[in-house]
């Protein structure tokens, strides 16, 4: 595995890092709005004023809790997030205003309903495709956002702050990129394992500008190495694209694990990866269907059909020069689980070994996944 650098901090690391922050942030009157998804216009967010925490929980400590209300049989995601509430023992959550769902998988848009008891949850209505119509609605989706911003802080907000909020997305969107395409170099210049926990501890920063300033010094520090010590030597090591569901709960026991057994991970088709990043958004546009048409392109599998994820990766294994795609699902994921057979289809037509591992948030499968890990890195 590629050497991490010295001053790097652990995911849980910089979750708690991020609490003294959140609450310094609360008690110099910063609004904090509590998300779940990629689909959430944050820029909105932005443009109130506030600040979007990130509240996907990746810790299976709140499950058993949450499964007194929630059926054993659910994502992983879901059960410990909703538990998190369920037991006040989320920062970002007790600090948070209000929360911001989305229709996006069923077991997501009806826990909403049950997390609506614990703290306001205000749901917006994502359609499922993406033509004209569905365009409209998400677009009306966006402005009914906006309004409730302002109605719930008693707030004006303008064009202009939507648009400046949006210049600073898309410059954030810029830098994040930049960075994961490092990947794209041969031999890889960073390990999988740190490019995954840096942009997910980055999430618990609040300061838009600060995040791009860390991932920009560490992007030129990475380049810089790269073009002393390894341009020209080509690597032997296999080449990884991890796909799937969000893998932050479950990268020590699945990508930490590949890169340790001799692979590198160089590209990420999710939502902790490329797949929110490639897209900016419009400015040229009106903000409200700038931001509608950018966020309905997400490639997640909630949308049906979904055929532009499958292009995108397509694509990814000739940029990356993938050697096989490892396809991270998480228990009782339908949507990912079912979309895996078109993801597999897609890595064959180019000849690319596949290997989907299914997981949730416990240690119980950790040595049968290091089992399977391994056999799938013979067959490349
Ligand atoms: S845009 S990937 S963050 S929905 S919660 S769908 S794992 S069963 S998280 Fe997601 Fe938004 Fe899509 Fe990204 Fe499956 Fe679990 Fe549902 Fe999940």
């Amino acid at each position: 595995m590629i050497q991490l650098p010295e001053n790097f901090e652990t995911y849980a690391e910089a979750r708690k890092a991020g609490f003294l922050r959140m609450k310094q942030l609360k008690e110099s009157g910063r609004k904090v709005v509590g998300i779940f998804c990629s689909f959430v216009p944050t820029e909105l967010i932005e443009a109130a004023g506030g600040t979007a925490a990130p509240l996907c929980a990746t810790s299976e400590e709140p499950i058993s809790a949450a499964e007194a209300d929630l059926p054993k049989n659910l994502c992983p995601l879901i059960k410990a997030s909703y538990g998190f509430a369920l037991t006040d023992t989320c920062p970002y959550f007790y600090f948070s205003d209000f929360i911001v769902g989305e229709t996006t998988c069923d077991g997501k848009k009806k826990m909403f309903e049950l997390m609506d008891n614990i703290k306001e949850t205000y749901v917006m209505q994502l359609p499922a495709r993406r033509d004209e119509a569905a365009l409209d609605a998400w677009e009306k989706e966006v402005v009914r956002f906006w309004k409730k911003l302002e109605d719930f802080y008693g707030i004006t907000i303008t064009e202009e702050d939507v648009k400046k909020a949006i210049r600073l997305k898309n410059r954030e969107r810029e830098v994040m990129l930049r960075f994961l395409e490092l990947g794209k170099l041969n031999p890889a210049p960073i390990s999988g394992y740190e490019m995954g926990t840096r942009l997910d501890g980055l999430g618990f920063n609040p300061d838009i500008e600060e995040r791009c300033r860390i991932i920009e010094a560490r992007t030129e520090e990475v380049i810089k190495d790269w073009e002393e010590n390894y341009r020209g030597k080509l690597s032997k090591r296999p080449r990884i694209l991890i796909t799937g569901c969000p893998n932050s709960g479950i990268r020590e026991k699945t990508i930490k694990v590949i890169e340790e057994l001799g692979a590198d991970v160089v590209a990420f088709d999710c939502c902790n990866g490329t797949r929110e990043k490639v897209e900016k958004v419009d400015e040229t546009l009106p903000a409200a269907r700038a931001l509608a048409k950018k966020y309905l392109n997400i490639n997640c599998s909630v949308m049906s059909p979904n055929e532009t994820r499958m292009d995108y990766i397509s694509n990814m294994i000739d940029e990356y020069q993938v050697d096989g795609v490892l396809e991270l699902i998480l228990c009782a994921c339908h949507t990912y689980s079912i979309e895996a057979y078109n993801v597999k289809k897609t890595a064959m037509a180019k000849n690319v070994p596949y290997l989907m591992i299914e997981t949730d948030y416990s240690k119980a499968d950790s040595g049968q996944i290091n089992t399977r890990l391994e056999a799938f890195l013979e067959t490349i």
